[in-house]
């Protein structure tokens, strides 16, 4: 290879250099999700029992803040979004319009704390079954989620 053809060569590479760069934040708008969704699960309700809840963990390591803004499933009539807070001595849930994962930032769906409820359950959640569980987040489309029913880890 002459000095000439050499040259060509790395000039045509930098053009094409050029060119991924400039496509890097294309690929990153068509990319359904950069969350990461873990250990999530329902508990197993009595019969008889209305409602259901599901906790899990959302990491957001992208450098924008995401929104939970609902889900839906077919094994209750409505879901909600909801937060737990301690109101004159009694712990209450309150629905939340969107749950925000800061940038960055874990949030962990929890008892006690944050949960996804399912409003009507249409049968009772039997520890071993899975159900299918969509989560709508404001900038990452929407996943769906293979949720198993167990019981609350010891965790202590
Ligand atoms: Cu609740």
């Amino acid at each position: 290879m002459n000095t000439k053809s050499m040259l060509t060569n790395r000039i045509k590479h930098k053009g094409l250099l050029a060119i991924l760069i400039a496509l890097i934040p294309m690929i990153g708008c068509q990319e359904v999700t950069t969350l990461s969704l873990a250990g999530f699960y329902a508990r197993p309700t009595p019969p008889g029992a209305v409602n259901g809840a599901v906790f899990m963990l959302i990491q957001n390591p992208g450098e924008e803040a995401e929104y939970l803004t609902g889900a839906e499933t077919d094994v209750c009539e409505r879901v909600e979004i909801h937060e737990t807070v301690l109101e004159d001595g009694t712990m209450r849930m309150r629905p939340l319009e969107q749950l925000e994962i800061p940038a960055g930032d874990l949030v962990e769906l929890k008892p006690g704390g944050y949960h996804i409820m399912l409003i009507n359950l249409k049968a009772p959640l039997k520890e071993g079954d899975t159900f299918d569980l969509k989560l709508n987040f404001q900038n990452n489309g929407s996943q769906v989620l293979p949720v198993p029913v167990r019981p609350d880890e010891i965790t202590e």
